[in-house]
C-alpha cells in the first residue's frame, strides 16, 4: 500500500511530545511521512505562531498534519490520530484491541484521560517547573500531584496487562498517546519509583521499533 501513498508532511517540533505520537502512529502503520519541525514562538516563517503556520492550524501549535493523498488537514493530536486511523487503518492494526461496544468506549476514555488530564496535568508541570517568569510553589504543587494521580490511575490501569499495554491484549494508537508524555517524567521532575508496571511499560514501548523510528525522524527533521 505504502507504494501508492505519497508522503504525508507532519509540522512538529523537536522536542514537543505531542506530534511524536502521530509519527510514532504513521511508523507503524508504513505511512511515508516527512517532518518539518517549527520553533516556539512567532517568527513570521519558523515559529508556530508565525503566519507561514498559522495558515495550516490557526491555533498556533503543532502537531498538524497535511495529507496530500486527499487534501485533508487536521491538527489537535486526537484529530491528527484518529483520521490516520480512519483512512490508512483499514486492518484495525493500532486502533481498539476489539469490536465490542465496550472496547471502543475503552479505547476513547484513555484517550481522552491523556488528552485532557495527564497531558495538561504534565504540560503544566513542566510550564511552572521551567518556563514559568517567576517561582510559583503552590501552582506546581497542585500541578505536580494532579500529575501523580494520573499516574496512580495509570498504574493501576497497566496492572491489568502486567505492564504490556494500556488497553490489555496489544499495543494500540492509546500507548503511542502516552508514551511522549510519560517519557518526559524525569524532565518534569516526576519519579516513576513507585510506579512499577508504568516504568516496565515505558520500558517496553523504548524497545519498539515505531517509537525508536518516529524518533529519529523528529529529531533529524528540517525546520519548517
Ligand atoms: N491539545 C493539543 C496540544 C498541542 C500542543 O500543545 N502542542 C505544543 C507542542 S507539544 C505546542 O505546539 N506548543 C507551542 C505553544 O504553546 O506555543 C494536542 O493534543 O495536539
Amino acid at each position: 500500500m505504502a507504494a501508492h501513498i505519497k508522503p504525508l508532511i507532519l509540522h512538529a517540533h523537536a522536542t514537543g511530545p505531542n506530534p511524536i505520537k502521530i509519527a510514532i502512529a504513521l511508523e507503524a502503520l508504513n505511512i511515508p511521512f516527512t517532518v518539518k519541525n517549527w520553533d516556539f514562538g512567532d517568527d513570521p516563517q519558523k515559529g508556530v505562531k508565525g503566519e507561514t503556520f498559522l495558515k495550516i492550524n490557526e491555533n498556533g501549535r503543532v502537531p498538524a498534519l497535511e495529507d496530500p493523498n486527499t487534501g485533508v488537514v487536521s491538527w489537535e493530536s486526537g484529530a491528527c490520530m484518529n483520521y490516520v486511523r480512519r483512512v490508512y487503518d483499514n486492518g484495525n492494526k493500532i486502533g481498539p484491541s476489539g469490536p465490542s461496544a465496550q472496547d471502543l468506549v475503552d479505547f476513547e476514555k484513555w484517550e481522552y484521560f491523556l488528552l485532557t488530564t495527564l497531558g495538561p496535568m504534565m504540560g503544566q508541570v513542566n510550564w511552572f517547573r521551567h518556563y514559568h517568569h517567576q517561582e510559583n510553589k503552590d501552582a506546581l504543587e497542585r500541578y505536580v500531584a494532579q500529575a501523580y494521580r494520573c499516574y496512580d490511575v495509570l498504574e493501576k490501569q497497566l496492572q491489568k496487562s502486567e505492564g504490556m499495554s494500556i488497553l490489555p491484549g496489544r499495543i494500540t494508537a492509546v500507548d503511542y498517546h502516552y508514551e511522549p508524555w510519560v517519557r518526559q517524567h524525569e524532565f518534569a521532575g516526576l519519579s516513576l519509583e513507585k510506579y512499577p508496571m508504568i516504568h516496565k511499560w515505558l520500558t517496553l514501548m523504548h524497545t519498539r521499533e515505531e517509537v525508536q523510528e518516529a524518533y529519529i525522524k523528529i529529531r533529524n527533521a528540517s525546520k519548517g
